[in-house]
């Protein structure tokens, strides 16, 4: 697999002249299609996420793909030698264009719908160092290129199944289906339903390990300054998958608090 800085070398050795400057926005997207561009921020992005990418209109122009709360539109803006237009507004210099970001612009369309630009979304992601481990792996002659695969991508750190749970006062243990999904782990009756029982916010979860002391096997806890949570799954592994990919996202939640 490439690195990153590879790429982003590669990129800048195809880049034209007007994209100087542009590669040290983390959230410049070089290449980057518009379709690409409403995947990207539909399945990982959230209300107010925004990336800039090369336009393939023009050289000087680009496109700033903004997420609304289940859409995805996108502004033209004309960088020239000595400006950057973007709607009304004008910029004499990148920085000066970064820094109207800063505070996050609410932006209209022309359709009417108003976008609070809130999050930048990056060209670099960093990916949990553990994967869902490949159960089937078979090649179907169905004609399906790469690209008819990107709607079907799965974001980044999420994930679903069946898991035993045991109950807060009444130690009951309840089989829920159980998605996880950004920062929140929410628990339904079964995979069929739409309203989950409960939403746990995973940013008030101060642990989650490998628990030994109920009667059950292949459990975990988590800890919440309320309760904790003990919840089983079928195997080991599977409860080891749980366990990392919900590690991975505490810290990457510490990481951002800290920035
Ligand atoms: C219930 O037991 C279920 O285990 C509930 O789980 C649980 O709620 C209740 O906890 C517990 O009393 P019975 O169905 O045997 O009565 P679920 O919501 O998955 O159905 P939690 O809070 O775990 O969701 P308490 O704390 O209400 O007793």
């Amino acid at each position: 697999m490439m690195s990153d800085s590879f790429t982003d070398e590669l990129c800048r050795g195809r880049a034209g002249s007007q994209e100087v400057g542009l590669f040290e926005l983390d959230w410049y997207h070089h290449n980057l299609s518009r379709h690409a561009a409403e995947a990207l921020l539909l399945s990982n992005g959230e209300d107010g996420s925004y990336l800039l990418r090369k336009s393939h209109d023009g050289p000087e122009l680009y496109a700033l793909s903004v997420r609304g709360k289940d859409s995805v539109k996108h502004f033209q803006i004309e960088r020239t030698k000595d400006s950057i237009k973007f709607g009304f507004n004008e910029f004499r210099s990148l920085p000066e264009f970064v820094s109207h970001f800063a505070n996050q612009p609410l932006i209209g369309s022309e359709t009417g719908t108003l976008l609070i630009l809130k999050t930048p979304y990056p060209r670099k992601v960093e990916e949990p160092s553990i994967y869902e481990s490949v159960r089937v792996h078979t090649a179907m002659q169905s004609g399906r290129t790469e690209n008819d695969l990107v709607s079907e991508a799965r974001s980044l750190g999420t994930k679903e199944g069946y898991l035993t749970k045991q109950g807060g006062r009444v130690k009951s243990w309840k089989t829920r289906w159980f998605i996880l999904h950004r920062n929140e782990l929410k628990y339904f009756k079964d995979k069929m339903s739409t309203e989950p029982i409960k939403t746990l916010d995973l940013t008030e979860c101060t642990g989650v390990q490998f628990d030994y002391s109920q009667e059950k096997i292949n459990c975990f806890c988590l800890v919440f300054p309320e309760r904790t949570y003990y919840v089983c799954t079928k195997t080991g592994v599977e409860a080891d998958e749980w366990i990392k990919l919900i590690r991975w996202k505490l810290s990457q939640m510490k990481k951002a608090s800290k920035s």
